[in-house]
This record gives C-alpha cells, sequence and structure tokens, in this order.
C-alpha cells in the first residue's frame, strides 16, 4: 500500500515552491502533485525541477492547491485508496492523471488539454454516472463523428476491422439500426490519437457499449473475435459480400440470389430465371477491372481526362476530386468528381456533352446519365434520401496504361455530379463523405441545432429560412461546429 505519511511541510507559495527559486511560474491555474511511490524519489525530484524549469508550479505536498495529480505505474485502485486517505476528492478542475498527461505537456512547453485516456479512474465510482466528475471532460470525444477529426492513420484497426466485419453482416441481414451501432463506434475508436491501452479507456468513450467492449476485450486478449471468425467463414456473408462487389447489384439482389441457392458467378450468369440489368451486365463484363482498387495516381490521370472534356464543352466550368481521394485515400472504388459551372442552367447541359465527348474518343465503356430533379420548391425535405437530386452521372471508362493483364487499357468506376452554382458547397460537403461524417453532419444540424442539411441546402426551422453558403467553412459556421478538414473527415 501507499506511505500514509508523504511529506507534509507547510505549504509554500507557488512562486517559492521550486528547487532553484528562480523559474517564473506561467501557468498559475495548474498547480502539479507528483506521487512518489513507484515513481521514486530521485524520478520525482527530477521531473518535479523539469516542470518548474518551465514555468509549472509544483507542489511537494498533496496540498488543497493542487490540481494535478500525477502518477506512474500505480494501480488505480491502491492509488485512489491512497488518495482518499488523503482526503483528496476529484472535482471538474482536480484531476488524477498517468505521466503521459504530465510528458506531453513537458514536451508542449504548456499543460495540455485533459483528455480521456489521461485519466486514472477511481474504479470506486460508477465510471457511467454523469455526476462523475470526469465522465466529462472538455475534451471529452464528442458522439458526432463532425465533432471529431478523424485522419487516415487509424491506430485501433484490429478493432474497427472487426467491428465492421459486424456491422456489414447486420447490413446483409437487413438490419440497419444494429449495424449503424458497430459503425458507429468503430468510428469513435478511429479518431483516437492513440492505440487503446486497457479496455479500461473505453469506459468514457461514446457510442461503445457493453457487446463493443466485450468483442475489444476478446481481441486484445486473442488477437482475434470469435464472432468474426464465424462471420468470416459464413456461406451466407461471403456469398452476400461477393454478389454485392458486382457493380449495380445491392443487398436486395444479392439476398434474392442467395436464397435461390447461387454462390458464385457463375451460376447467377447461367441461371436461365435472371435477367441482368444494363448496370449490372456492364458490372459482370468489367468485374475483373472494377473490383480492384482505383490508385490516387490512376484518379489524377483521369482528373486530366475529365477537366479535358469538360473544358471542352464549357472552358468556364472547373473540377475538382471529392469522394475518398478528398480526404487523402490512396485508393477508391471509384473516382468521384464536381463540376462547378458559373452560369444558371450550364449544370443541366454539360454532363450529356461530356458524356459525347469520351464517347467520341472511344473511351466510354458504360454510362447512367440521371437528370437533374432539383427543385428548390420542394425543400427542404424530412424524409431521407439516399440519392440527391443534382445532375449526375455514374460511368465506367477506359484508362490507358499498361497493365498486369496484358492490356494497354483498364475500366474505372467515376462519378460526375454536376450542381447549380449556388447549390455548389453543399453538394461539395455532401459528396466529399465519408458517409458517416455525412451521416452525422446531418444528424448533428437536426437534433443539436435545429436545422436540417442535406446535400442541397440547409435550412433553419425556427425561422423558417434557408442558409446561404458559399464554401463548406460557412455550412460550418451556420452550424456551430469547427471546420473539420476534409483528411480529418475520414470517419
Ligand atoms: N454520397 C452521397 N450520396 C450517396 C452516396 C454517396 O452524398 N447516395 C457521398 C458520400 C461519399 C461520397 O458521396 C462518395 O461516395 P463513394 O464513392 O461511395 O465513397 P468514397 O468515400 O469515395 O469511398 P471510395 O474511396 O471507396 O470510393
Ligand atoms: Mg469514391
Amino acid at each position: 500500500m501507499f506511505p500514509t505519511a508523504l511529506p507534509t511541510r507547510k505549504r509554500r507559495r507557488p512562486e517559492a515552491a521550486f528547487a532553484g527559486g528562480c523559474e517564473e511560474v506561467k501557468f498559475r491555474d495548474v498547480t502539479l502533485f507528483l506521487v512518489e511511490r513507484r515513481m521514486g524519489k530521485s524520478r520525482r525530484n527530477f521531473l518535479s525541477n523539469l516542470a518548474r524549469s518551465k514555468g509549472f508550479c509544483v507542489d511537494d505536498a498533496l496540498s488543497a492547491d493542487v490540481t494535478h495529480v500525477v502518477s506512474e505505474g500505480n494501480a488505480a485502485q491502491e492509488l485512489w485508496s491512497w488518495l482518499e486517505e488523503q482526503g483528496f476528492r476529484e472535482t471538474c478542475d482536480k484531476h488524477v492523471l498517468h505521466i503521459s498527461w504530465f510528458t506531453e505537456s513537458m514536451s508542449a512547453g504548456r499543460p495540455v488539454p485533459v483528455e480521456i485516456r489521461h485519466y486514472i479512474q477511481n474504479p470506486a465510482v460508477d465510471q457511467r454516472s454523469c455526476a462523475h466528475p470526469s465522465a466529462k471532460p472538455e475534451s471529452a470525444v464528442s458522439p458526432y463523428a463532425c465533432q471529431r477529426r478523424t485522419t487516415l492513420n487509424n491506430h485501433n484497426k484490429i478493432f474497427t476491422d472487426a467491428l465492421e466485419v459486424l456491422a456489414e453482416n447486420l447490413e446483409f441481414c437487413g438490419n440497419q439500426g444494429p449495424s449503424l451501432a458497430f459503425r458507429r463506434a468503430a468510428s469513435v475508436l478511429k479518431s483516437l490519437p492513440e492505440a487503446l491501452r486497457c479496455l479500461e479507456e473505453t469506459q468514457h468513450l461514446p457510442c461503445l457499449g457493453e457487446h463493443c467492449r466485450a468483442i475489444i476485450e476478446e481481441i486484445s486478449e486473442c488477437g482475434s473475435c470469435s464472432r468474426v471468425e464465424e462471420i468470416l467463414n459464413d456461406e451466407r456473408y461471403r456469398t452476400m459480400k461477393l454478389f454485392s462487389s458486382v457493380f449495380g447489384v445491392g443487398p436486395k439482389t444479392a439476398e434474392n440470389w442467395f436464397c435461390r441457392g447461387l454462390r458464385t458467378f457463375e451460376q447467377v450468369l447461367n441461371e436461365p430465371s435472371i435477367r441482368l440489368n444494363r448496370m449490372q451486365t456492364a458490372g459482370f463484363l468489367f468485374y475483373e477491372d472494377i473490383s480492384k482498387p482505383v490508385s490516387r495516381t490512376e484518379a489524377s490521370a483521369l482528373k486530366i481526362i475529365v477537366e479535358e472534356a469538360v473544358i471542352c464543352v464549357n472552358p468556364s466550368a472547373t473540377v475538382s476530386i471529392t469522394g475518398g481521394f478528398r480526404r487523402g485515400k490512396e485508393f477508391g472504388h471509384d473516382v468521384d468528381f464536381i463540376i462547378k459551372t458559373p452560369e444558371a442552367g450550364q449544370e443541366d447541359t454539360i454532363l450529356p456533352a461530356v458524356i459525347e465527348r469520351f464517347k467520341s474518343q472511344s473511351i466510354l465503356l458504360y454510362s447512367d446519365l440521371q437528370e437533374s430533379t432539383f427543385d428548390l420548391r420542394q425543400l427542404p425535405t424530412h424524409r431521407f434520401e439516399a440519392m440527391d437530386h443534382f445532375s449526375k452521372c455514374f460511368l465506367i471508362l477506359k484508362l490507358k496504361g499498361e497493365q498486369e493483364t496484358g492490356r494497354d487499357w483498364r475500366a474505372v468506376r467515376v462519378d460526375l455530379v454536376a450542381p447549380p452554382l449556388e447549390r455548389y458547397a453543399y453538394a461539395l460537403l455532401g459528396w466529399s463523405g465519408s458517409t458517416l461524417f455525412e451521416r452525422d453532419l446531418r444528424r448533428f444540424a437536426r437534433l443539436e441545432r435545429g436545422k436540417l442539411l442535406d446535400n442541397h441546402v440547409l435550412y433553419d426551422k425556427a425561422t423558417n429560412t434557408f442558409l446561404p453558403a458559399n464554401t463548406e467553412e460557412d455550412i460550418f459556421a451556420h452550424l456551430g461546429l469547427e471546420y473539420i478538414e476534409p483528411w480529418q473527415r475520414n470517419a
């Protein structure tokens, strides 16, 4: 157990509380106390002097002025028993922290904001109780993806991959609600700045229920999750995954084919009662190419082709890459482009002309043009719509270049969208994804701000007005959200 008799010297004034006696206290709201137990006397002295030299106030005793207790190597239970014996109580501005908070603060040269992962939780207190002061520290992870910064640097891939398999399997079974719960849990883990070190760290994370935590526990103990292994070997899951990997085949069609006893592409193609639509036909025809990820280099090559065609039909139009590549991904299942036209009406004529041009260049393998059904008078809409109303097209293009197949081209899926100019910011935001980020932006707008957001508009229900935006920044500002860069939207 901890020694009960820690130095109980009379507390000195903060300014005088350091060994050197000449350092200036820069951070008056913070008074540190380093727990000697396990850290050892000499390391404690060293760290205390280091902190003082950087302008921190360090108290040698656990006085009433201490705001940040820092401990290294102590079990939470023992530490907390001792702290409580000393009469220490956690409040909203008194924290008990891992040494990681201290070292990060030393590197930063200032006290870094306290995050959930820094806390040493008191095991005797119900962690889920909101009354607990550390249940809601200022920097708590938000339950909304649009309030988290999620880069592609996922430190918890081992857990998120498993949770996404569970989500996908539920989607294949038509259980959208439970599937979304797993997707949200995976998304929260993707936003963490480092790998989870222990299950306790999940205690204060949003969207992680008992079920998710049990899976995380199993993976951290066994390296894998038995339920996930079972799914990966499950015939239904494997078949659904195979069938829905075909362009034009959604979960409904995939399920229909599975229920009819079909298990392979060969069986589907040889089944006389199945009539593939145009999209599915193209999907099978170019399956080998379009099931292969598109690289960033290939996306850049396509941008030049798309730009050339767009400028040829309308010299004042511009093309920007959106979707996953705008978020910094190295590979994608397709390449998404958004076209900006400066004059009203041009958005309706540009895509048919661009498609014609691709045709004349003999690089058009498939096209599905969807004309605009956009009508501001029919907005805002309260029901969720999977597709927006802008003029858009889903294409398969020929991209020239030597291939492993021996051919000098490959087929690539390309999406183009052309919104009216005054809708550009909303469309760009919507098409930049990720899907979960977009979903949470809309949910946040509705539940937290009383506003309706979609790919076309932002509508304020309180004033019954549409809120204008020229840029994505304008939309975040209307929602009272910090701006999240595209590369931080990989939720
Ligand atoms: N989107 C949308 N409405 C849809 C589908 C998608 O607004 N009905 C948005 C969300 C993401 C973006 O468009 C691009 O979609 P995808 O290409 O499917 O996603 P991605 O993030 O680009 O992923 P990938 O890298 O696999 O292409
Ligand atoms: Mg994409």
